[in-house]
């Protein structure tokens, strides 16, 4: 009597530890299978595209997802808390902006086209603020003739104070009205009009005002001309 209640007893357990083991392996496979569609780094450029713009003022704009990723370090993430954008060099007023702060400048809205070297090109709505609008806020010194640019993968180029001022060119930090995803530059990215992709850096996070006008960026270095225009 004891010997058929005791192993029953026990075929009980083995069903009920099956039946747990079952279901153990079912929610990790669940488990899995969600977070792996939840990989917000490998899919947001694909997700951006479904909210972008595609048109405006009657121009189609290229995508997001049109850019050939060829960053010399690959794609970089800031973290916005701790970042500051620092402007120095002859400037009166040294400044290291924060975000917000870069942001509380009038923004401005325009199409341009970025031209790679390689022979790819992409129709553009970038919103940004101008560097005229800063570099009021921190005052150029006399004798201020080049803006060098540093980003964060170490990456830097060059242009001269009048081009940028005659250009009103802006510093990006929306483009078809997304905020940049980090694989295009967030926070911001350098809308050099006129200029081929390599003054377009990314991730900018110090702007220098200089009297050097022999100063070459990264692929400056390298063979490319400092001019950069488009032909
Ligand atoms: N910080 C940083 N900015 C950069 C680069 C880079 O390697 N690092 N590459 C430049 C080049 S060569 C081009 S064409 C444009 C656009 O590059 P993307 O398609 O990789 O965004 O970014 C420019 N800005
Ligand atoms: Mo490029």
């Amino acid at each position: 009597m004891q010997h058929t209640t005791s192993s029953r007893k026990v075929a009980t357990v083995k069903r009920i530890t099956f039946w747990s083991m079952l279901l153990f392996v079912l929610l990790l496979l669940a488990g899995c299978g969600t977070s792996t569609s939840g990989d917000a780094g490998k899919s947001s450029i694909e997700e951006l595209t479904k909210v972008e713009v595609t048109e405006y003022e009657g121009k189609d704009l290229s995508s997001i997802a049109d850019f050939r990723e060829n960053s010399i370090k690959g794609p970089q993430y800031i973290d916005i808390d701790s970042y500051r954008l620092k402007i120095d060099g002859l400037v009166e007023k040294p400044a290291e902006l924060t975000y917000e702060e870069v942001l509380d400048n009038k923004q401005y809205k325009k199409l341009v086209t970025l031209n790679c070297v390689e022979g790819w090109s992409v129709d553009i709505l970038w919103q940004g603020v101008l560097l005229k609008d800063i570099f009021a806020e921190v005052g150029v010194k006399e004798g201020a003739k080049t803006v060098i640019f540093y980003a964060v993968d170490g990456y830097s180029t060059s242009l001269p104070l009048q081009t940028i001022l005659d250009r009103n060119m802006m510093i990006a930090y929306k483009m078809n009205d997304v905020v940049l995803p980090p694989e295009r530059g967030f926070p911001f990215q350098l809308v050099a009009e006129d200029k081929l992709g390599y003054k377009w850096i990314k991730w900018i996070t110090r702007i220098e005002l200089s009297d050097d006008v022999n100063y070459r960026g990264y692929w400056e270095q390298r063979g490319f001309s400092n001019d950069a225009a488009i032909d």
